[in-house]
């Protein structure tokens, strides 16, 4: 009879342990509103997995986390968007680690031409440690990294010439990201590189303001680059990762409970983001085609031959970075899945 009590007692002071802890946790969660700004329309793997992440925020807080998603740079291009957070006027985005060059110069090294072989190399380093000591460096400039989506391998596109090898660069005028190393990269591929923001690149290609821009098949597609380019060189230069981030000012106001949520959420949208973004790559080449885009392949040969050229812009990254993250990035290639 008394060790039934005893059970008894210890099995109501745990419950009711739980439930205060439960409870605890409820009371952690406050009403609030979240935007979430970023550059791609709503149909593309951008918009579609900030469509997700809303949806798991909002499940997760039983609706008292309200994320407001802004697609095509309705709050601004990602640069403007990186300030805003800074300052504490926006709170979430998705955007370019490219773009934060300039605010955490470790992003640089994801920059790298030709750094990554596959998109599962790129997990492994991107999640690894390596990756969240570059995701680290922006927390003294007021932005808390969450999770590396995949923006993916860059190709060519430009109304000039089909590139085939390197000296079809040749006076280009290739709008790049506004980075210190795209625009060297491709000033040693004998283009013309011009630095601008995503949000006005469509217009620069309609108006011939510019003749070529780089970047993955999902984008090409989905911001409709097939009806402003004509062709499209499969080169693979480089791998792009988005970056989730939210401002520090605001994230460190909130309780651990919606971090949790949150973080959570960035990494359940992160993992379906590059499922998404894998298949829709796989279906886009044929799509583009179908879109009446040339589509040339670049030889290995050629391809050897760009990173030997490249080789200038990858000391700009050792320089920008540091010798040790770079060779700390290199060695957990090293390690990673082919
Ligand atoms: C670029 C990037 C873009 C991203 C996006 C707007 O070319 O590849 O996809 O910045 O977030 O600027």
């Amino acid at each position: 009879m008394k060790r039934f009590l005893i059970a008894a007692l210890a099995a109501t002071t745990l419950s009711s342990a739980i439930t205060a802890v439960t409870a605890q946790a409820a009371d952690d969660i406050r009403p609030r509103m979240i935007r979430f700004g970023y550059g791609l329309n709503e149909d593309s793997n951008q918009g579609r997995a900030a469509k997700l992440l809303a949806e798991e925020i909002a499940k997760a807080s039983d609706g008292k986390l309200k994320v407001r998603t802004f697609g095509s740079a309705s709050l601004g291009s990602d640069d403007q968007m990186q300030n805003a957070l800074m300052g504490g006027a926006q709170e979430m985005m998705v955007g370019s680690t490219a773009t934060l060059v300039g605010v955490a110069e470790e992003m640089a090294v994801w920059d790298t031409p030709f750094l990554f072989e596959s998109e599962k190399q790129a997990d492994y380093v991107l999640d690894g440690p390596v990756g969240q000591k570059v995701m680290d460096a922006l927390e003294e400039k007021g932005l808390v990294g969450l999770a590396y989506w995949e923006n993916g391998f860059r190709n060519l596109t430009n109304n000039v010439r089909p590139v085939e090898k390197m000296e079809d660069f040749e006076g280009i005028k290739l709008r790049v990201m506004p980075n210190p190393v795209f625009i060297d990269t491709f000033k040693q591929m004998g283009a013309n590189a011009v630095p601008l923001p995503f949000s006005e690149l469509f217009t620069a290609l309609e108006t011939k303001a510019v003749d070529g821009q780089e970047n993955p098949y999902n984008t090409i597609l989905s911001s409709k680059f097939y009806e402003v380019q004509k062709y499209l060189s499969v080169t693979n230069h480089v791998y792009s990762p988005w970056i989730v981030t939210a401002s520090k000012r605001w994230w460190d106001g909130l309780s651990k409970t919606e971090q949790d949520i949150i973080m959570t959420a960035a990494k359940t949208a992160r993992d379906s983001e590059r499922e998404d973004t894998r298949a829709e790559a796989r279906e886009a080449l044929a799509k583009i085609k179908e879109q009446g885009m040339e589509v040339n392949k670049v030889s290995p040969e050629e391809i050897q031959r760009m990173r030997e050229q490249a080789k200038p812009a990858i000391q700009t990254v050792i320089d920008t970075v540091g010798e040790p993250l770079f060779n700390e990035v290199q060695a957990a290639i090293e390690k990673a899945p082919k």
